[in-house]
């Protein structure tokens, strides 16, 4: 092989990397950086490109010396000491002023993008609460009178402007597509952050500061909708909670399968009535990487055939005299807010902080010992016979519950 040949090889094992990271930046991933969906996210974008080209620039420059300066002054047989120097003025202030300039160049947007991101937001944005837990998200909208947790509505076009706090300990709310991230830090001190998306679409969101055993299980999902379709799931969200049921039965079938693939069932159709179903995302048009595939823990057994007779009326009763009304907040029933509000947990595609989908299949094994779906949660297993189970349910009164839960669309 000539050394030219060699060399041609060399670069195009250098450029590889180069290349699968610009794919990375415009195939579509879904938790890219690149390309963000709101003035926010563009303006870090942008700072990100600076620094990346300049950085990189500097890099081949002194990278390039030194492998110049290894191959001209390489040791050769009967090689005479090279002309030793100590000492070069003009160099010295060659390389001190020109990280001085690079500094200063990268100085102005980096204040601009500062005082950009942190004026205070346009005034008529929707204000949104934001309350880290571990390991989940609260939300609240105080214009609405809306507290609801984990899945995040959004108006396109409009700045959403929010107030970071932390139940506990330090969290980082991020969504990497939109804009982010931002520490949660206090509980009295918060933190702010607004953007304004300007594309519909579903987001993955995430806790992005360790935050102890399930910090990789702290998801949330972020809906950014049409003006019209904000305010109609605004109503819904004021509204009380959806049960009793006018007249379906509101026994929902096992969607488990395929979520992306449920609106031709008839049973699917009935899962949501007009109301809602303008009100929430649709559920067929998720991008896949917004349906979580999280393994199910094998150690746990949940009897399935009860599902297939769940009574959303009996697991309302049993709901009203169980612990779960101590943790957990259902509009009109309970009064509990150590859990996520349930009020509308039939309308969230997922549960778990973005770690399951919601149906019957996952929500009963939830039920029935949440500590085995995510390790370390706060909800003790509500199962009978289940070490520390703050419940003495079967498999058939937690089909019943999660029934109930269900129809509280
Ligand atoms: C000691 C408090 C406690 C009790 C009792 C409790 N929960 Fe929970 N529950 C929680 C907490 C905390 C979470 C959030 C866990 C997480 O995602 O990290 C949760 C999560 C949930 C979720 C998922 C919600 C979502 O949007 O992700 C459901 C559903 C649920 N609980 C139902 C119940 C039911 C039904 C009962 C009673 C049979 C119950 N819980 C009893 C504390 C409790
Ligand atoms: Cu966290």
């Amino acid at each position: 092989m000539t050394g030219f040949h060699r060399a041609r090889r060399t670069v195009y094992a250098a450029l590889t990397p180069v290349f699968v990271l610009g794919l990375a930046a415009c195939a579509g991933f879904p938790n890219t950086i690149f390309g963000a969906h709101s003035e926010i996210g563009r303006t870090e974008d942008r700072l990100t490109y600076l620094l990346l080209i300049l950085g990189g620039l500097v890099f081949v420059l002194v990278e390039g010396t030194l492998i110049w300066a290894l191959f001209r002054f390489r040791a050769r047989p009967n090689a005479t000491t090279p002309q030793q120097t100590h000492g070069n003025t003009t160099l010295e202030i060659t390389w001190t002023l020109i990280p001085a300039v690079i500094l200063a160049i990268i100085a102005v947007p980096s204040v601009r993008a500062i005082f950009e991101t942190q004026a205070a937001a346009a005034a008529g944005s929707v204000q949104v609460e934001v309350i880290g837990h571990q390991w989940w998200w609260e939300f609240r909208y105080p214009q609405y009178k809306i507290v609801t947790a984990n899945e995040l509505y959004l108006p396109v076009g409009r700045t959403a402007s929010f107030t970071l706090r932390t139940d506990d300990v330090i969290h980082s709310f991020w969504i990497p597509q939109l804009a982010g991230k931002r520490d949660v830090v206090h509980k009295e001190k918060p933190n702010y952050l607004w953007f304004t998306p300007d594309s519909a679409g579903a987001w993955n969101g995430f806790c992005a500061e360790y935050c102890g055993t399930s910090h990789s299980n702290m998801r949330f999902r972020v809906f950014t909708v049409s003006p019209e379709q904000f305010a109609a799931w605004v109503k819904h969200q004021q509204s009380g909670p959806a049960f009793p049921a006018t007249a379906a039965a509101p026994t929902q079938p096992d969607t488990s399968k395929k979520p992306a693939a449920a609106p031709a069932a008839p049973a699917a159709a009935s899962l949501a009535s007009a109301d809602t179903n303008s009100a929430t995302y649709p559920r067929d048009q998720l991008p896949t990487w917004t349906v979580p595939e999280t393994p199910l823990p094998t150690d746990e057994h949940f009897d399935g055939s009860t599902i297939a007779k769940a009574d959303a009326g009996r697991g309302a009763q049993l709901f009203k005299t169980a612990a779960c009304i101590g943790c957990h907040t259902i509009q009109g029933v309970s009064p509990g807010i150590i859990g996520p509000n349930l009020t509308h947990v039939g309308s969230r595609t997922t549960i778990g902080a973005g770690l399951y989908p919601n149906d019957m299949k996952h929500l009963t094994m939830w039920i029935k010992d949440a500590r085995l779906m995510k390790p370390g949660v706060i909800m003790p297993p509500m199962g009978k016979g289940l070490p520390e189970s703050m419940g003495a349910f079967d498999d058939q009164q937690i089909a019943d519950l999660a029934a109930y839960l269900s129809s509280l669309k």
